[in-house]
C-alpha cells in the first residue's frame, strides 16, 4: 500500500470530571489523531502524548515535531507491504514512542481494512469480549471515594483501580476494604513514593490488593526490585516499561510480576505484541493500561487486549467514563458483566464521527506527496 496523504489533528477533549493523580489535576485531555489515506483506504490512530510532560516527557508539540519532521517523511509515498515495512523506515528515530505509536496505529488500521479483517484479528486476538476495569482519580475523602466506587460497581465494573499519593493511600484503601471485603482492588501511585516509604507498602500487604502499580521512580526498575523483595503484594510496572528490553529487565530483576501494556508508551502494537508474547512465555500476566483515549485510541486498545495473555482486566472503560460525547460510532459501552465487546468490522471496527472530531479539533496539518 502507498500512503499518499497524512493528516495530524490536535484534539482537546473536556473531561466530565477532573482526573486527579499524584501527577496533578487534569481538566481536559489533548492528543493527536493521525489519519492516513492511500489507495482509497483511510486508517486512524491516536497518539497519547498529552498537553503536559508529567506522565511522559512527550507532549503534543514534541510528538507533532517528530511526526512532521521524521516519521511522516519516512513513510509518505513509499511502497509498504506491511506495518513492519513502515517501522523499518523510521526505526532509527530513538524514543518518542507516543509519536511512533500514533502513526503505527493508523497504519495497522489501514492494513487491516485493506485485508477486510478486524484489527483484533490482525493483531492475533482470540477474544470476542475483553475484561474492562476503571481507574478512579484521587477524591476529597475516603467517603467520597466509596461513593465513586459504588457508582462504578453499579455500572458493571468489577475491577477498581484507585490512584494514590502520599496522604491519600492507606486510609483510602482501609476504608474501601472495610466497605467491600471482596472487591478486586488495585492501587496506582504514578511514581509518587521512594524507598523511604517501605513501611507504608508493608502495611499495604494487609489489604489484599491484587497489585500495586508503579510506586517508585518513573524510570527506576532497580529500586522496584528492592521494594518487591520486602513486600508480598505483586508490583506492576507502568511508567518504567518502554520496550521489550525494559520488560525483560523488570521481570528478570524481580521488580514486578505483572506488566501494564500501553501501546503509546512502548511505541505501538508491534512492540506491545513482543512484550505480550515474552510475558506469556514467562507466565507473567499483562493488562491493558489507559491514557484517557478517545474512541479511536480506545478501539485499538480493545483490539490489543483481545490477545490471549491479557488475563487481567484493563483500564478500558466505556466512552462515557471520561467524555460526554466520543468521536466514534458506535461508542464503547461496558456490559453488565464488566466486559466490553471487541469490534468485528474491518480495522478498528468503529466509524469516526467527522462532525464530532471537528468540534474537538484545535489545529490540523496535512502532508501530501
Ligand atoms: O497511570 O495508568 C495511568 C491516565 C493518564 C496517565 C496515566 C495513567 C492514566 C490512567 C487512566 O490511569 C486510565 C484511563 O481511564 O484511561
Ligand atoms: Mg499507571
Amino acid at each position: 500500500m502507498k500512503i499518499d496523504r497524512i493528516e495530524l489533528i490536535h484534539i482537546k477533549m473536556i473531561l466530565r470530571a477532573p482526573f486527579v493523580t499524584s501527577m496533578g489535576v487534569e481538566l481536559d485531555e489533548e492528543h493527536i489523531i493521525v489519519r492516513v489515506d492511500g489507495e482509497g483506504i483511510t486508517g486512524w490512530g491516536e497518539s497519547v502524548a498529552e498537553g503536559t510532560p508529567f506522565y511522559s516527557y512527550e507532549t503534543v508539540p514534541t510528538a507533532w515535531h517528530i511526526l512532521r519532521d521524521f516519521l511522516i517523511p519516512a513513510v509518505l509515498g513509499k511502497e509498504l507491504s506491511s506495518v513492519a515495512d513502515a517501522i523499518a523506515l523510521y526505526d532509527k528515530v530513538r524514543g518518542h514512542n507516543m509519536a511512533k505509536a500514533g502513526l503505527e496505529a493508523a497504519l495497522w488500521d489501514a492494513f487491516a481494512k485493506s485485508q477486510n479483517i478486524s484489527l483484533s484479528k490482525m493483531l492475533g486476538g482470540v477474544r470476542t469480549k475483553i475484561d474492562a476495569g476503571v481507574s478512579i482519580g484521587i477524591q476529597e475523602t475516603p467517603k467520597v471515594m466509596i461513593q465513586k466506587v459504588e457508582g462504578y460497581l453499579k455500572e458493571g465494573y468489577k475491577r477498581i483501580k484507585i490512584k494514590i499519593a502520599p496522604g491519600n493511600d492507606l486510609n483510602v484503601v482501609e476504608a474501601l476494604r472495610k466497605e467491600y471485603p471482596d472487591l478486586q482492588l488495585w492501587v496506582d501511585a504514578n511514581s509518587a513514593y521512594t524507598l523511604k516509604d517501605i513501611e507504608l507498602f508493608k502495611k499495604m500487604d494487609a489489604y489484599g490488593l491484587e497489585l500495586i502499580e508503579q510506586p517508585l521512580g518513573y524510570n527506576d526498575i532497580y529500586e522496584h526490585s528492592k521494594l518487591q523483595k520486602e513486600i508480598k503484594t505483586p508490583l506492576c510496572l507502568d511508567e518504567s516499561i518502554h520496550s521489550l528490553a525494559d520488560t525483560c529487565a523488570g521481570i528478570e530483576l524481580g521488580s514486578c510480576s505483572i506488566i501494564n501494556i500501553k501501546p503509546g508508551r512502548v511505541g505501538g502494537f508491534t512492540e506491545s505484541k513482543l512484550i505480550h508474547d515474552y510475558c506469556q512465555k514467562m507466565n507473567v500476566p499483562v493488562w491493558h493500561g489507559g491514557m484517557l483515549e478517545s474512541g479511536i485510541g480506545r478501539a485499538g486498545n480493545v483490539a490489543l487486549a483481545s490477545l490471549p495473555n491479557f488475563t487481567l482486566p484493563g483500564d478500558i472503560s466505556s466512552s462515557k467514563r471520561h467524555y460526554l460525547e466520543d468521536l466514534v460510532d458506535p461508542e464503547f459501552v461496558i456490559n453488565a458483566d464488566s466486559t466490553m465487546d471487541v469490534p468485528t468490522g474491518p480495522g478498528i471496527g468503529v466509524e469516526v464521527n467527522l462532525g464530532q472530531l471537528k468540534k474537538m479539533t484545535v489545529r490540523t496539518e496535512v502532508f501530501t506527496l
